[in-house]
């Protein structure tokens, strides 16, 4: 699925062709899944490429680096102007940025708190996440695997051991035949799926998870949500039964990689009429408009990537105090 190559990747201030990006194999991220990521956008804006909600992906990041109290060695300053030149360097849109903080250096202690904090940032042609079904409506799994709670692994963290979870329930959901896994929380509440957000419409309404479903607080959520109070619709937070997603109206999934997708089917409930519903469709027409640049009202989303870090890549960086 995204197995299609970029061209360079940035590591600690130096871009590096995509196939001599490498690290020790014993280092402590690999082995216990202490790294923290972000999955970014960029796509093709009216006058250049463009990264989708940057400064909010760039603290999300710190804030799950914070989190696993990982000492950042760079600035949220720093990180940002990082992705637009890993975006200029790799000058294709759409994109998928992948920044990841690990500790890279061989450390097989657990508690390793003392190897050097490393930044990566890659990008590979961005597709369509969720194949054809995001077009035409993906068929979900209500999966027996359940989202940890938070005062086990917080799902506030984009963190990579988070996607033990998700590689299960994804998989398993694939070998069943459906492209998605829907997660329920530790309580059997609707929590999100295997690397979306999910709405349902009832009634006009909107409703999602909250934080206490142990979710990731998607940053496409956050633009959603905006969209569609913009849009008049009720937007509502809160609990979600199994049973009101089994006789929503319209369900859809949101999250960078597959940006807005309708759900026709659920553990083989119908949704719907089994395509895009109105309120799907309202929502998707904003914010497909909104990435491209076409909607003045949301163009702070946007940040251009400037001509300097197109042409002018950092090759190295000062080393600032390690972790
Ligand atoms: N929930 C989970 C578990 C996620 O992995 C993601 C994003 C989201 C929600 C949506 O968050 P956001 O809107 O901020 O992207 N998933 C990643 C992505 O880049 C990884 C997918 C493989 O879309």
């Amino acid at each position: 699925m995204m197995a299609t190559q970029g061209k360079k990747v940035w590591m600690d201030g130096t871009l590096v062709d995509f196939a001599d990006a490498k690290v020790h194999v014993l280092n402590h991220s690999l082995h216990y899944g202490v790294g923290v990521f972000e999955g970014i956008r960029g796509y093709a804006g009216p006058n250049g490429p463009v990264i989708f909600r940057l400064p909010e992906h760039v603290k999300r990041l710190l804030d799950s680096a914070r989190l696993y109290r990982m000492s950042v060695p760079f600035t949220a300053e720093e990180i940002a102007r990082a992705v637009l030149e890993t975006q200029a360097a790799n000058d294709f849109v759409p994109s998928y940025i992948r920044p990841i903080l690990y500790r890279g250096e061989p450390a097989l202690g657990v508690k390793n708190r003392g190897g050097k904090v490393s930044l990566a940032i890659g990008a590979i042609p961005a597709k369509k996440y969720l194949g054809e079904a995001s077009e035409t409506g993906v068929r979900a799994k209500i999966s027996q695997y359940r989202k940890p709670r938070s005062d086990a692994i917080p799902s506030y963290a984009k963190a990579a051991g988070n996607y033990l979870n998700s590689y299960l329930a994804g998989v398993d959901a694939a070998d069943d035949g459906y492209e998605e896994a829907i997660l329920l929380d530790a309580n059997g509440y609707v929590a999100e799926g295997s690397g979306e957000n999910i709405f349902l419409v009832r009634d006009g309404k909107l409703y999602t998870p909250g934080l206490e479903s142990d979710i990731l607080l998607g940053i496409t959520r956050t633009s959603v949500l905006q969209i569609a109070k913009d849009l008049g619709y009720p937007v509502v937070e809160k609990l979600v039964s199994v049973n009101e997603l089994l006789t929503a109206d319209e369900v859809f999934f949101s999250g960078t990689y597959a940006e807005i997708a309708p759900v026709r089917e659920i553990s083989h409930f119908p949704v719907g009429d089994g395509r895009a519903g109105p309120v799907t469709r309202d929502i998707m027409d904003v914010f497909y408009r909104a990435v491209r640049g076409e909607e003045p009202k949301y163009a702070s989303w946007l940040t251009p990537v400037p001509p300097l870090a197109r042409v002018v890549p950092r090759a190295t960086r000062r080393e600032k105090g390690s972790a």
